[in-house]
């Protein structure tokens, strides 16, 4: 095998400012030892998220030029609704800002109080703005997948048995979307099979309930789909991705992951009369129909980077280059979520920290020393995320304690990620001595965002 090259040559170039390990002490401090609150330019490598981090390529910012920024039927909606229409085969396509943007949007409309919405995974802000109509969000994912030492192919499947019991218990009537998130953010960045895809759909259509999908990484799912599902080796990668969603009745984007641009998204669907009110709501919030939350350059960065993100050299570099910084910690005895997923590489905070316990954050015990001790930005996806309180304040933990190295598309070379297997290494080395840590300040809603902590002695 020969050294995984990058794609892409190297065009513009960002400096990154070198920070001593005393100056990332004091500034963590500072920062309530939240990543979150401190400041990109005193991050070395920034991995907190690969959301609107991408690096554009020289075509969309030609297209960033090239933007139609006409309020009303500019030529760059035009662009943008046939490349997302080309994927999903949508009828109504609707720009907005974001993902969450999306989501607002479509949840005002079908959630509320009473209502229950399944998913293989929520992420973060899906749970957000199900729970904030009052809705139920639900998460239903399949068993292997909860697992992280489980090797297994497809550990972002929803279980299929649960939905079917689980609609059944709480009636059709109160569930008006059933969402799958491909990748499956939450639990590994691991996708879902189109067997599974199917087979939910077909669990849909049983009660006659319309299937959504939250699309953010489907050309990294669909490539998986591709090297291992069998029967679509030879199928091309949009060939794929259009089969995903055929079997869909909508789909929320972030168009920040796999469009490749640093911010966009989209809300699609066949249905006329929700298409009306969700346009209608988005007038009113987000902007005109032909532009939602986005100027008209942006509109063209995300058609281009809709056409990129299905080069197949560009999704083999991609899912190779993240197995790369997984192996190099696996071989060091690194617990991790195996197989290493599309986007990013969760460390198992759990078996990383055992003495830690959940409601004392190994996770962001360890985001916090790999910042200290590396530079490295990454992000706690455990108790402080997910985590929740019953009735009598007890902590309820979700099922795993994960930190998350999430990979910007094209922006680090291999000595980059050579650098952080490097800084994983030493903190895993010297874990003994990490403690948990306790809230000085935690926010009702998306606490993760802005939460403050101190270490408990
Ligand atoms: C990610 C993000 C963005 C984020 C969230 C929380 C902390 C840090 C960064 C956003 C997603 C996502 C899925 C599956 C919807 C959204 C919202 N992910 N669904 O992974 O992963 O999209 O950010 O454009 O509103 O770092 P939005």
């Amino acid at each position: 095998m020969k050294t995984i090259i990058e794609p892409f040559r190297i065009k513009s170039v960002e400096p990154i400012k070198f920070t001593t390990r005393d100056e990332r002490e004091k500034i963590l401090i500072e920062s309530g030892y939240n990543p979150f609150l401190v400041r990109a330019e005193d991050v070395i490598i920034d991995l907190l998220t690969d959301s609107g981090t991408s690096a554009m390529s020289a075509k969309q910012w030609a297209g960033i030029m090239d933007g139609d920024e006409s309020y009303a039927g500019s030529r760059s909606f035009y662009r943008f609704e046939s490349a997302v229409r080309n994927i999903t085969g949508d009828k109504f396509i609707i720009p907005t800002h974001q993902g969450r943007a999306a989501e607002k949007i479509l949840f005002s409309i079908v959630g509320g109080k009473g209502k229950f919405i399944p998913n293989n995974t929520h992420f973060d802000t899906t749970r957000a703005n199900v729970e904030f109509s009052g809705a139920e969000a639900v998460d239903l994912l399949v068993e292997v997948g909860k697992h992280p030492e489980i090797k297994a192919d497809f550990k972002g499947n929803m279980d299929v048995e649960a939905l079917d019991k689980f609609i059944a218990e709480k009636g059709a009537e109160n569930i008006p979307v059933v969402m799958i998130t491909i990748t499956n953010n939450s639990g590994g960045g691991q996708p879902v099979s189109m067997q599974n895809i199917k087979e939910t759909k077909a669990v849909c259509n049983k009660y006659g309930i319309p299937l959504f999908i939250d699309a953010c990484r489907f050309a990294e799912n669909a490539y998986f789909i591709k090297i291992r599902e069998k029967g679509y080796e030879n199928k091309s990668v949009r060939e794929i991705a259009q089969e995903i969603f055929s079997y869909a009745d909508g789909a929320t984007m972030s168009a920040k992951k796999d469009a490749l641009v640093n911010i966009g998204g989209f809300l699609s669907m066949n249905d006329e009369e929700l298409a009306m009110k969700c346009r209608n709501l988005l007038i009113v919030t987000e902007g005109f129909p032909t532009y939602g939350g986005l100027a008209g350059r942006d509109l063209e960065a995300v058609a281009q980077g809709l056409e990129e993100i299905l080069d197949e050299d560009y999704l083999h570099y991609r899912i190779k280059s993240t197995e790369y910084l997984g192996n190099k910690l696996t071989e060091a005895g690194v617990p991790i979520i195996e197989p290493p997923g599309g986007h990013a590489i969760y460390l198992d905070a759990k078996r990383f920290l055992p003495n830690v316990p959940a409601n004392q954050f190994p996770g962001q015990a360890i985001a916090c020393e790999l910042y200290v001790v590396g530079g490295v930005r990454t992000v706690e996806i455990g108790s402080v995320m997910f985590g929740k309180y019953d009735s009598n304040g007890n902590h309820i933990a979700p099922p795993m304690e994960l930190v998350r190295f999430a990979i910007p598309r094209r922006v680090y070379t291999q000595s980059h990620i050579d650098y952080v297997a490097e800084v994983v290494i030493e903190v895993f080395q010297n874990r003994e001595k990490l403690k948990g840590l306790e809230f000085t300040y935690e926010a009702p809603m998306l606490r993760h965002f802005t939460a403050k902590f101190k270490p408990i002695d």
